[in-house]
């Protein structure tokens, strides 16, 4: 055994992407590996899903939520995971946010421009070494627009929503290093899976991103290069910071109901399906959702759910008055819809699969 953590990730992957900084900014020793699927990925966990960390005494992690939270236990300094009750709460409502919603714009500016896709085909076959895999696999990935709610109905909110984060991003840029202060956070890692995988290494979007977005630019050279010796704090008091709203206003614009409609179908789903039924499948059907004034079909994912317990929970789990203190935080941004819904049903985590809990 080396001692080395191995990470198996690929560059162009959106999900690496957010482990990669968190496993740089701690100054872990690892190695970053080819995806070994076969050997350790599909044996090991039953899926094949990338990333992967596999841990110097080979317990193998995947699902980035579930690796950030071991690395943050096992590696506490520095930290990613803030603790007062304001900015942890915001923390995770960016994880839900990047994972869940910003999946649009990315695989939007992959697979529905000629000249990204063809960078992404070329991309994934000299990773995977065979043209005729890694095109079959992206076959998959660019046939799955429909089931996302990416279509030419969706395009214009779509790329909306992207100039605005990105133009927010930066004026926010402009006076932080990062999302939350100083220091980067959980927040940030989620948000470096759509805005440097896909958004800033595809071909249309990358160049976007550097014509119109520099500070964003610079924001991800930093994400993917962390100094931890020059690391700051993130804000005083438990503070947001005023260029931080209006970020908040277009996640609880455009995100939240997108995000709280799936969630709410897959509980109808959830309500009658059958006792003996542990696992959920990945996706139960179809939702109709909205952004932009435009009404689309999006599939419903059990995952969504698992994803919003984490934001929720973190709420739930405060004193009344610091509940207090976020909900004055983001009063009037839509976001404190999130924490207004109460889930019916309750997901856990075994053998990597999602299960109904109680
Ligand atoms: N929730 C998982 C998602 C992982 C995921 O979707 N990974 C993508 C690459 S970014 C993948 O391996 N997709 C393979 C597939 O969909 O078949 C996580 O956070 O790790």
């Amino acid at each position: 055994m080396s001692g080395l953590f191995r990470y198996h990730g690929a560059e162009a992957s959106y999900f690496s992407a957010k482990v990669r900084p968190a496993l740089r900014y701690k100054a872990i020793h690892y190695v970053e590996v080819l995806p070994d699927y076969r050997g350790v990925i599909l044996p090991r966990t039953g899926l094949a899903f990338i990333p992967v960390l596999v841990t110097p005494e080979d317990e193998v992690l995947q699902d980035t939520s579930d690796i950030l939270d071991a690395l943050e236990k096992r590696f506490p300094q520095p930290p990613l995971y803030p603790t007062t009750p304001v900015q942890q709460v915001v923390a995770y409502l960016w994880e839900l946010y990047a994972d869940e919603f910003m999946i649009l714009p990315a695989m939007h500016y992959r697979w529905s421009f000629p000249e990204s896709e063809a960078k992404a085909r070329q991309d994934f076959a000299a990773m995977g070494g065979n043209p005729e895999v890694a095109n079959r696999f992206a076959d998959r990935m660019s046939g799955s627009l429909a089931m996302l709610g990416v279509s030419e109905k969706t395009r214009e909110p779509i790329e909306a929503h992207l100039r605005t984060l990105l133009d927010a991003l930066s004026v926010h840029f402009e006076s932080h290093g990062y999302l939350l202060g100083e220091r980067m956070s959980l927040a940030d890692c989620a948000l470096m899976g759509p805005l440097y995988a896909h958004l800033y290494l595809d071909a249309v979007s990358g160049r976007l991103l550097r014509e119109t977005a520099p500070r964003v630019c610079h924001w991800i050279e930093r994400m993917n290069r962390p100094d931890p010796d020059a690391a700051g704090e993130w804000l005083e008091k438990d503070a947001l910071a005023s260029t931080l709203r209006p970020l908040l206003e277009l996640i609880g614009r455009d995100a939240v109901p997108v995000i709280l409609d799936g969630i709410a179908a897959f509980e109808d789903w959830a309500d009658d399906r059958p006792s003996s039924q542990e696992e959920p499948p990945r996706i139960v059907g179809q939702y109709r959702a909205a952004l932009g004034g435009v009404e689309f079909q999006r599939a419903t994912s059990a995952y969504s759910l698992y994803m919003l317990q984490r934001p929720v929970d973190a709420y739930r789990d405060l004193p009344k008055a610091e509940r207090a203190q976020v909900d004055a935080a983001l009063e009037g941004t839509g976001c404190a819809e999130l924490f207004r819904y109460e889930p019916r049903h309750r997901l856990a985590k075994r053998n990597y699969k999602l299960i109904f809990r109680g």
